[in-house]
């Protein structure tokens, strides 16, 4: 009686432990990219929009995708790209998902892939953190606490200082 019992353990730990390592051989998206550098763009308080970039490595063996972003920033949350438009002027487009291809590194960077928050609700202050959630094509996702950091101004755009010299002028 009792080794009947001890065999019927056995099995179902057998059972349990085989049913585990089958729901781990099924790694989700959200276990195969890896965030690095994450980071939101800190605006002034008059601006609406502002943006979050980071590298998505995907580690695993498959194609995965980024479908959606969610923050509480902003009013929408949107995956955008820069393309050039015939204008001969960047432009953002939104996009319906970014791809992640197995074994690469894909950069969200300004003047390429970002995220987008439109409808700021609150300034974003600098070394304040954002929370945003990725949302993966298999319906896994990944929450991410993102610093907010100031960028340096693109050369060419910085008319602050301009200012300021000809405010010294007068
Ligand atoms: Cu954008």
């Amino acid at each position: 009686m009792k080794l009947m019992i001890h065999a019927l353990t056995f099995s179902m730990v057998a059972l349990f432990a085989t049913s585990a390592s089958t729901a781990l051989a099924e790694e989700s998206a959200a276990d195969s990219i890896n965030v690095a550098d994450g980071y939101v763009r800190a605006v002034p308080p008059v601006s609406p929009t502002s943006a979050a970039f980071m590298k998505l490595t995907n580690t695993g063996e498959g194609t995965h995708q980024l479908k959606s972003a969610e923050s509480d920033v902003s009013e929408f949350v949107e995956l955008h790209t820069h393309t050039m438009g015939e204008n001969g002027m960047h432009e953002m487009r939104k996009v319906e998902q970014i791809e992640l291809p197995a074994g690469e590194t894909t950069e969200l960077k300004p003047g390429g892939l970002h995220v987008m928050f439109i409808n700021l609700k609150n300034p974003l202050e600098p070394e304040s953190q954002v929370d945003v959630k990725l949302n993966f094509e298999d319906g896994s996702s990944k929450q991410l606490s993102l610093p907010v950091k100031k960028m340096v101004p693109m050369q060419g755009m910085d008319h602050s200082k301009h200012m300021d010299h000809s405010q010294h002028m007068k």
